[in-house]
């Protein structure tokens, strides 16, 4: 059975694949499982049918069978889980690939998304610019750490996994913000997971949603 995920019918980014459903189309074109998408307006979102899949209202969701799941990380944890090709097999790799998957989404992109939703929220506040600096401080020491353990790696340990994927997609946010292009290595390894075919496949799908145009097929 064809799995259903939720995606925004608008994303307010403009279809630069910044929203969550980007990193589950990601993780299901990495291990070439066909899906359905079903596209929600905000207002849809927060009707009680959609809340008896997410709790808290939000894009994406994930609808497989008996199963539905909500939150991006359960989400591709789910995929890596049963397919082959986000997780490595030997089980020591396996328990620090989904270390990494953590960190991205606990350690790295709690700062980038204060960051972000200072910007987008209290751009107008007089103390705006002090707490900005604040703030871009957190993300530079994340991506300071997070630099040195990268190092001139490709990933952040051995072969590609859902630890990166999950990293990327955290790490594009600040894509030409100035601050991740301080730190090269890491540019570096965003472009690496941007250049891979089913990184490729995912993002035309969900520019497509945005465009109204259906993906040109490579
Ligand atoms: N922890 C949850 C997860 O990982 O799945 C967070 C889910 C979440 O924040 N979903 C957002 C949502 O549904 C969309 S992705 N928001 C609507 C709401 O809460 O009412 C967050 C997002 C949205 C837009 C941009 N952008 O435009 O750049 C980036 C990220």
């Amino acid at each position: 059975m064809i799995p259903t995920i939720t995606a925004f019918e608008r994303s307010p980014d403009r279809g630069r694949g910044l929203a969550r459903d980007m990193r589950v189309r990601w993780a299901l074109e990495e291990v070439g499982q066909p899906y359905d998408v079903r596209l929600l307006s905000f207002s849809e979102m927060k009707e009680s049918a959609h809340r008896m899949l997410h709790p808290f209202g939000q894009i994406p969701t994930y609808e497989e069978r008996d199963l539905t799941l909500f939150e991006s990380g359960a989400i591709v944890l789910h995929i890596a889980e049963r397919h082959a090709g986000l997780l490595p097999d030997d089980a020591n790799a396996r328990a620090r690939a989904i270390a990494w998957m953590f960190a991205a989404l606990n350690t790295v992109e709690p700062p980038i998304v204060d960051r972000a939703m200072a910007m987008l929220l209290e751009h107008d506040k007089s103390w705006y610019e002090e707490r900005l600096a604040i703030l871009e401080d957190r993300v530079r020491v994340r991506l300071g750490e997070l630099s040195s353990r990268l190092g001139d790696a490709n990933w952040l340990d051995d072969a590609f996994s859902a630890g990166d994927l999950l990293m990327v997609t955290v790490l594009r946010r600040l894509n030409g913000s100035g601050v991740l292009e301080k730190y090269p290595n890491l540019c570096a390894y965003v472009a690496r997971g941007e250049a891979r075919p089913a990184y490729k496949r995912a993002f035309d799908a969900q520019l497509a949603v945005f465009t109204g145009k259906p993906p040109t097929s490579r």
